[in-house]
């Protein structure tokens, strides 16, 4: 068996290397020369743990290589982005192209997977697309199997992706049973994890329904942050109280939702059907909403700050932890401080990186800072990520400054 898998991107590549490590010839396809090249000498183009391994093993003994052009092959895997556009849908162009590039390769037989996360009915558009370009594959021929077509989202988190390639359970959703069989037994080649079958747009939807449940119960919480602050209640006390219910589970309030996952996938939903999607929609709004009330925050403790002194922005990741600053809230506050506060130096702390995201690089007043700079030279301090190495600073190092915990770490 012979498997193209189009996109190596942080999903792409990763599924790529693991077939290949099972023994399936793979050929991946990008329109990068940088990452064609890369995997080609064996390397990888960013960074995930263990990918390089499995990439370096996977070419040494031929099972993987990498082209700009679509090869023929049995079966294919497209794993190419799928931004969301201004008016919140999804930009469908990266697939609407896999699929012309791929189309001419086809004889007739053979599964065409898409596993970027999309929207409702669009591996029924890729399928489309495809036989818009080959009418003569339109018709099964007799006997013959046909073209099968097939959703089957990752759920992989970044940081983990070769372990939860193996071990997470898979949706695969099939154009027809026979399409779902089909993938079903392209993934049991590397997923040990249960296989579940259902229909395409269920898989298409299963992806987004995940994510979107987290954001909606992340601006739950966001919510009550900025409810128990207007009360003068303390919000993660109250929380941590709720969760003793044995049927409440309150995730925590924070500076926003980043990432590229949870931000984005609930549009895809709201743009499919907007008049359904109030609450979907609401917890989007209110989870962009969170910078601003930052701000404001901000605003009534800097007010008691001298004029020129400095501000400190611990953290910039979307998360705690990770090196990511993609769509990460704390950047995004960083730029607001920067613009607001034009006399005040924002001394920033991030220690999973060396350099500024190019959102900052270029603002006059941000600075990157250590934390032991940034704690010694301003008085106000504004936590944007829970990372470790913030959770475990000295409490009198922040004493008589003003806080602005934006992730209830220092309570
Ligand atoms: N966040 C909060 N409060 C919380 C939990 C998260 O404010 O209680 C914030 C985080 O700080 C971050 C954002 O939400 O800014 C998203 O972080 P996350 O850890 O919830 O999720 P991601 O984006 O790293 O990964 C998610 C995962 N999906 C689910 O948990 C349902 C992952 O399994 C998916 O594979 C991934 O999205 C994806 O690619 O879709």
């Amino acid at each position: 068996k012979n498997v193209a898998v189009i996109g190596l991107g942080y999903i792409g590549l990763p599924t790529a290397a693991i077939l290949a490590a099972q023994g399936v010839r793979v050929h991946g396809v990008d329109v990068s020369d940088r990452t064609v090249d890369a995997v080609n000498a064996g390397t990888v183009p960013f960074v995930e743990p263990d990918l390089a391994g499995f990439v370096s093993e996977a070419v040494s003994r031929g099972m993987l290589s990498a082209s700009k052009e679509t090869p023929e092959a049995d079966a294919f895997i497209v794993a190419v982005p799928t931004p969301f556009q201004e008016d919140h849908s999804a930009d469908l162009s990266y697939i609407e192209s896999a699929a012309k590039a791929l189309a001419p390769r086809l004889k007739g037989h053979e599964l065409v997977v898409l596993e970027s996360t999309s929207p409702p009915h669009t591996t029924r558009h890729m399928a489309d697309v495809i036989l818009a370009a080959r009418p003569d594959l339109r018709e099964d021929t007799e006997g013959a199997p046909g073209l099968l077509f097939a959703h089957c989202p990752e759920r992989v988190l970044p940081g983990r992706v070769m372990v939860e390639l193996v071990t997470n359970d898979r949706i695969v959703g099939g154009s027809t049973p026979r399409a779902a069989e089909a993938a079903r037994s392209l993934y049991q080649t590397f997923c040990q994890g249960e296989i579940l079958l259902t229909d395409d747009a269920t898989a298409e939807m299963a992806k987004l329904v995940e994510n979107s449940f987290r954001d909606v119960n992340i601006a739950f919480a966001n919510e009550l942050s900025v409810i128990c602050d207007r009360l003068g209640i303390n919000v993660w006390e109250l929380i941590k109280l709720a969760n003793h219910h044995p049927r409440v589970n309150i995730l925590q309030p924070g500076p926003g939702v980043g990432g590229h996952c949870i931000a984005v996938d609930p549009w895809f939903i709201v743009a499919s059907a907007p008049e359904e999607s109030q609450l979907i929609r609401q917890a989007r709004l209110t989870n962009d909403a969170k910078p601003s009330w930052v701000m404001d925050k901000v605003g009534e403790t800097v007010a008691s700050a001298a004029a020129d002194a400095p501000i400190a922005a611990l953290g910039l990741a979307f998360k705690a932890n990770i090196d990511d600053l993609r769509e990460s809230p704390a950047v995004d506050i960083v730029a607001r401080l920067a613009a607001r506060y034009p006399d005040r130096r924002i001394l920033t702390v991030e220690p999973h990186v060396d350099e500024l995201p190019k959102q900052l690089a270029g603002l006059e007043n941000v600075v990157l800072s250590t934390m032991d700079e940034a704690l010694e030279a301003a008085p106000v301090v504004v936590l944007l990520v829970d990372h470790q190495q913030f959770r475990a600073v000295d409490r009198d190092r922040l004493s008589g400054k003003g806080i602005v915990d934006t992730r209830g770490i220092w309570n």
